[in-house]
């Protein structure tokens, strides 16, 4: 019988992803600091598609690792588990971070979002830009279409604090250099990142722990479904737009269902009903531990939630079946 019908998933499914998350991470995590971002994330892909096939679901990945000509695994249209439940559409990124996990740098993930048929958003792969807050703020304190300077301001404003100490969580790139000025120039903290916005964004959601008070910039679009599907399930506040700069890209994003090239999503627009959400950490983060290889056993860190009931849970696993691995 299932156990959840009426608030959307089966919620049985939660627990099972942390299977799938908790996989992909060891795979890459073997590979942590050996510069080849290529065979890290094969081997997280291949890990993450074997135990995700598994799974009582018929799902669909809707944000993948790309387009079916580009990416010969969990591409963009491929159907993916066992085939004996429900229809759900998947959102994954094996090894979100890959140069991080390359270097062996903090906050590499695999990262894993389950949502009901048709209620993620098809993002193409290119870039969004994106605004973030955690839980906690009257709805409606940033806002996408005004400065970095106003959203800083009004984010110190409700949390109560002055503009000096609020961190921002910013991407290290050139096309950065002008919002890095401007959020500097308000006394702001920026915490500057290699990659891996997706834990960026997350990090919002709790900075009593991450010391990130607001996430800010450009980033991966399919980056930004599945961070909003973590803030769907921990609150929070999100707005994103794609950049759509080229007639090519709009006629792609038209193509996947974007009709309007302007739109700005809330994270409830970008991940919407009942969604489940599991990161595993790679690399030691902020919230999460990396993967630890001991000689008894391998010990995984994952966060695992669900946006209908907002339960967010931590798992802290010791694998001893190591022949399994
Ligand atoms: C971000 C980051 C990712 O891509 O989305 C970034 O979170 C955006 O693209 O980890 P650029 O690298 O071109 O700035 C990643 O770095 C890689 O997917």
């Amino acid at each position: 019988m299932p156990t959840s019908t009426s608030s959307g998933l089966d919620r049985v499914l939660t627990l099972e992803l942390v299977r799938v998350s908790e996989r992909a991470a060891v795979a890459a995590a073997r590979l942590r600091g050996r510069g080849d971002e290529k065979a890290a994330d094969q081997v997280a892909v291949d890990a993450m598609r074997s135990e995700l096939n598994r799974l009582a679901i018929k799902g669909t990945v809707v944000i993948g690792e790309g387009e079916r000509d580009e990416a010969p695994m969990l591409y963009i249209g491929e159907e993916v588990g066992a085939g004996d439940g429900p229809d759900v559409d998947i959102a994954l990124d094996p090894l979100e971070g890959t140069t991080l996990c390359a270097k062996n740098q903090p906050n590499s993930l695999a990262v894993i979002a389950i949502a009901e048929k048709g209620s993620l958003l098809n993002a193409p792969d290119v870039y969004m830009d994106k605004i973030a807050i955690g839980p906690g703020y009257p709805e409606g304190t940033i806002n996408i279409d005004l400065s970095p300077t106003e959203n800083i301001s009004r984010l110190a404003k409700a949390k109560g604090v002055s503009v000096a100490e609020i961190t921002a969580c910013i991407l290290d790139r050139p096309r950065h250099a002008k919002l890095i000025d401007e959020v500097r120039a308000t006394g702001a903290a920026i915490r500057l990142i290699g990659d891996g916005d997706v834990a960026g964004i997350i990090d919002t959601t709790d900075p009593e722990t991450t010391g990130i008070d607001i996430y800010l910039g450009t980033g991966g679009a399919p980056e930004g479904v599945l961070a909003a599907a973590a803030l769907r399930c921990t609150g929070g506040q999100m707005q994103g737009r794609l950049i759509l700069d080229t007639p090519e890209k709009v006629a792609r994003a038209a193509r996947m269902g974007v009709a309007d090239p302007k739109a700005i999503y809330r994270a409830e627009d970008l991940a919407r009903g009942d969604v489940l959400f599991a990161a595993t950490g790679v690399t030691d983060g902020n919230m999460l531990a990396g993967v630890k290889f001991t000689k008894n056993y391998i010990e995984t860190h994952t966060i695992v939630m669900r946006s209908s009931s907002r339960t967010v849970r931590e798992i802290i696993a010791k694998h001893q079946d190591l022949d399994k691995f």
